[in-house]
């Protein structure tokens, strides 16, 4: 309850929330191709908090909605700033499996993205498998009207969740990113290496784009390049950095 209260504090605040971002690139020529906003939570007394100190406590209050408003906002903001130097590189936001039951969501991004500029392709929503299984009609809306705006959708942490592969097929997604143990495991475990394989067989066969997650050693990127594999995200390129950072990094880039 302490935590709520301090949390709607923190939604009226424009220093408490903020994003890291984390670039996936080319596994080719490790240039950036996109940026995933990480939201952290300066506290006031506990310092700095990642997700999972707070986001399931704001899952279970009616802060959902705001809060990922607040991110979305952030998140765009970071995405105009980027255009207005010249850097095209869509951001993605994860998403709660919760916010696609809230059917005024499709609204609440089409007003953002038309506060801030940004086209609704630069956006790209990170969302878990775990919603398949639901498939509540007012999920398929939301992600229906998601992607009448033309919002890009991803499905993140793919093969952990409880895979429906007629979600691809079925909700109209761009993206697979491949989980991380899956990557850390292909050295150790055959599976894990055949379901990174296999995964980035469906995602050429689909015609999506597979990001693999989690990438720390070199041996682990000639693996990926070997299986085909065109897009990563890791430590080994870059750890996830402050807005400003990335900003002075990409302007460099242009
Ligand atoms: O940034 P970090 O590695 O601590 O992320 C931990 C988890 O928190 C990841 O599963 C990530 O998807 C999730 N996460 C990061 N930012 C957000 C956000 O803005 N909203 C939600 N719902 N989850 C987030
Ligand atoms: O669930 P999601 O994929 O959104 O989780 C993102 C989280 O994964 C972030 O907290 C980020 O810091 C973490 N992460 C991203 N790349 C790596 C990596 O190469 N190694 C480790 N250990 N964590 C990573
Ligand atoms: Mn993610
Ligand atoms: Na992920």
């Amino acid at each position: 309850l302490a935590m709520l209260a301090e949390l709607r504090e923190a939604l009226a605040d424009d220093d408490q929330l903020f994003l890291l971002l984390h670039p996936t690139v080319v596994l080719e020529d490790c240039r950036t191709v996109s940026v995933e906003a990480l939201v952290r939570w300066r506290h006031p007394r506990r310092g700095e908090l990642t997700p999972v100190h707070f986001v399931r406590t704001v899952e279970q209050s009616d802060l959902l909605a705001p809060f990922t408003r607040h991110v979305l906002d952030l998140a765009l903001g970071v995405s105009a700033r980027l255009r207005r130097l010249g850097v095209d590189v869509p951001v993605s936001v994860n998403l709660s499996p919760r916010s696609l039951l809230d059917s005024e969501l499709p609204a609440v991004v089409a007003d953002l993205l038309g506060r801030h500029g940004v086209p609704a392709s630069g956006l790209v929503f990170e969302i878990i498998e775990t919603v398949a299984i639901s498939r509540q009609p007012v999920v398929d809306e939301v992600l229906a009207g998601l992607r009448t705006l033309g919002v890009q959708l991803a499905v993140d942490d793919f093969g952990t969740g409880f895979s429906a592969l007629t979600f691809l097929t079925q909700v109209l997604v761009d993206e697979i990113k491949i989980d991380r143990t899956f990557v850390t495991g292909m050295s150790s475990s055959a599976e894990a290496a055949a379901i990174v394989r296999t995964t980035i067989d469906l995602g050429r066969e689909l015609g999506l784009r597979v990001v693999a997650e989690g990438v720390e050693t070199t041996a682990q990127r000639k693996a990926l390049v070997g299986f085909g594999c065109q897009l990563a995200q890791g430590f080994l390129f870059h750890r996830p950095v402050p807005v400003d950072v990335m900003v002075r990094t990409l302007e460099d880039s242009v």
